[in-house]
Parts: C-alpha cells; structure tokens; sequence
C-alpha cells in the first residue's frame, strides 16, 4: 500500500481563521482561538492519521510586522513554515486586501509548492461579494488553487481536506501514528489560560501576558498543576488579579472547565501573578518561554 505524508503549513493575516481551520482539520482544540489578533504566538502541529497518510498540519502565529523581539520570534516560527512546506494553504478573510508583509505575500506568489489560497468566513458574505473577491484574489495569486470556506461552520472543509491529501507526496510517516501534536502536556495548561486573558482583559494586557506551568502533576483521577501569570509591570498586575481576586479567579474556573474536557481528567490548578519586566523584550526569558528560533 502506497503511504502519503507531508508538511502542511497554514499562514495568512492575523485572526482570519488559521488555528480555527487547524482545530476542525485535528477534530481536537490544539489551538486556542479569540476574536483578537495575534492568538497564536507558535507553531503549533496538529497531525491526521489515516491508514495511508499522515498530514502534518502547522498553525502559525498571524503575519505582522514585528515591534518587540516576542513577534520578531513569531515572525521566525512563520519563517520556517515556508520552508518545510509540502502544500501551503495560504488563508485570507471575505473584504481582506493584501499581506501586511509583502516579502512574505512575494514568496507565496513565486512558491514552487502548491498554493491552495482559502478565502475564509464566507458566512459573512453574499454571493456578489464572494465572486468579486474570488476573481480578485485570482488574479493577485495566479499560482493558487482557490477554495471558498467557512472554517467556522464546516463549508468545504472537508473538500480542502481531500484536496491536501491529493497533494501529498509518497512518503513513511514522519511521526508515530497515534501522535496528535508536537506540544507537550503543560503547553495547552498555557494556552488555555492565555485565552481565558485574551477573552477577559482588554487592551495591551492579554499582550503584556505570557503563562507558565511550573508544576504538573498527574495522579490516576487528577492532574494537579501551578502556573505563573507573568505580567510587564505591577500595575498590570493588579488588573489580572482583580478586585478581590475575582478576575483571576474566573480566569481558573474557566480555564479549568476547558482543561477537563481536553485531558478527560479533574484538574486542579493553583495561579499566581508575578511581574516579569519588559520579557517580551528579552532574549533569555524568550528562550525559557520556547520562542527561540
Ligand atoms: N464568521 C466566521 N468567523 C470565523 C470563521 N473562522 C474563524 N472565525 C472567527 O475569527 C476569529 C479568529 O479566529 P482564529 O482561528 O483565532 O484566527 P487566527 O488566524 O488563528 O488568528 P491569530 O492566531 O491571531 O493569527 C475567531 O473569533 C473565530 O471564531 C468563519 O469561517 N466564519
Ligand atoms: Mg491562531
């Protein structure tokens, strides 16, 4: 039996739908998704088994141009998700114009791997807007199939899918087969809690944020975890922590209800806040965060 496996790399704007495709790609929630830009902050990997493929989906962080190192380091994850791309799906939103970094929209238009371009959210849309917007995107990326789609509500997704597995090249499976992602246990504790921020506070807070799991515990009926909520500056910190605690302490709930449907498992996590000054900005920290690249 011939066997198909291959690097399928998604990128686009910020919050046009990536990790919301990759979620119903994987049928699991890998990657957290709001309605704010820059969600994801990595590159994540979602991978489908089937008898005889294996496709290796990466979500990638929303393309911007960098401020502070923390998005120069997101740029770098987007970076390479061109390079070992089989198949790249290059996503954009119903009304969207152009890349906001034209040396990343030049290498999608010279790529010498298929391009499948998915104008995504056309829920949102009419049927004039949907041609217009087809027959401009046409021409801008004459190298991309193009698939109209709602990753939100399952429109084509499934025909998208079939498309990649005809695209993938013969080869063995480049990881074992019943392995869902590249990420380990105490990263999705992170990011649930960083979407619980991102959906609560507003502003430059959930950006001024990064999580991380000190401990994790797993005992047979429950997995016991602490994680730190690093904040820029002490008044931030008072924001998170909210009065009384009750900010932070719907953040716990919340992310906790999440993080029991994920592992199938009772969890009990233990949160504190703590100042971490300006560590978007610096190099070491980053490191410790997993944004060297
Ligand atoms: N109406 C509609 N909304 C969608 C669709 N797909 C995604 N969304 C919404 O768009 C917002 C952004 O979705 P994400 O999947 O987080 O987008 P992203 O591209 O991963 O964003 P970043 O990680 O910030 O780059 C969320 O509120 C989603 O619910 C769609 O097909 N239709
Ligand atoms: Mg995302």
């Amino acid at each position: 039996m011939n066997h198909k496996a291959g690097f399928v790399n998604i990128i686009g704007n910020p919050n046009v739908g990536k990790s919301t495709l990759m979620n119903a790609f994987v049928g699991e929630k890998l990657s957290i998704i709001t309605s704010k830009a820059q969600t994801t902050r990595h590159r994540i990997l979602g991978i489908v088994n089937g008898d005889d493929f294996q496709m290796v989906l990466s979500d990638t962080p929303g393309i911007i141009k960098p401020a502070y190192e923390l998005q120069e380091s997101m740029m770098g994850f987007v970076k390479s998700a061109f390079e070992d791309a089989d198949v790249l799906i290059y996503m954009v939103e119903i009304g969207e114009q152009a890349l906001k970094d034209e040396a990343f929209f030049n290498k999608i238009k010279a790529s010498k791997i298929p391009v499948l371009l998915l104008l995504n959210k056309i829920d949102k849309s009419d049927q004039a807007q949907l041609e217009s917007q087809v027959q401009e995107w046409t021409s801008k990326v004459p190298n991309a199939e193009i698939y109209p789609i709602s990753a939100l509500e399952g429109f084509n997704v499934k025909e998208v899918f079939n498309r990649i597995i005809d695209l993938l090249p013969d080869s063995p499976p480049f990881y074992p087969k019943d392995q869902l992602t590249d990420k380990p246990e105490r990263f999705f504790i992170n990011e649930t809690i960083r979407e619980k921020i991102l959906m609560h506070y507003k502003k430059e807070i959930p950006y001024a944020v990064e999580v991380d799991t000190e401990e994790f515990f797993e005992e047979e009926n429950i997995i016991r975890v602490r994680s730190v909520i690093m904040v820029e500056r002490e008044t931030q910190k008072g924001i998170i922590i909210g009065h009384k605690g009750s900010a932070l302490k719907r953040v716990g709930m919340e992310a906790r209800k999440d993080l029991e449907a994920f592992f199938g498992k009772q969890i009990h996590i233990e949160l504190y806040v703590k100042v971490n000054k300006n560590w978007r900005s610096n190099a070491n920290q980053l490191k410790r965060f997993g944004y060297n690249n």
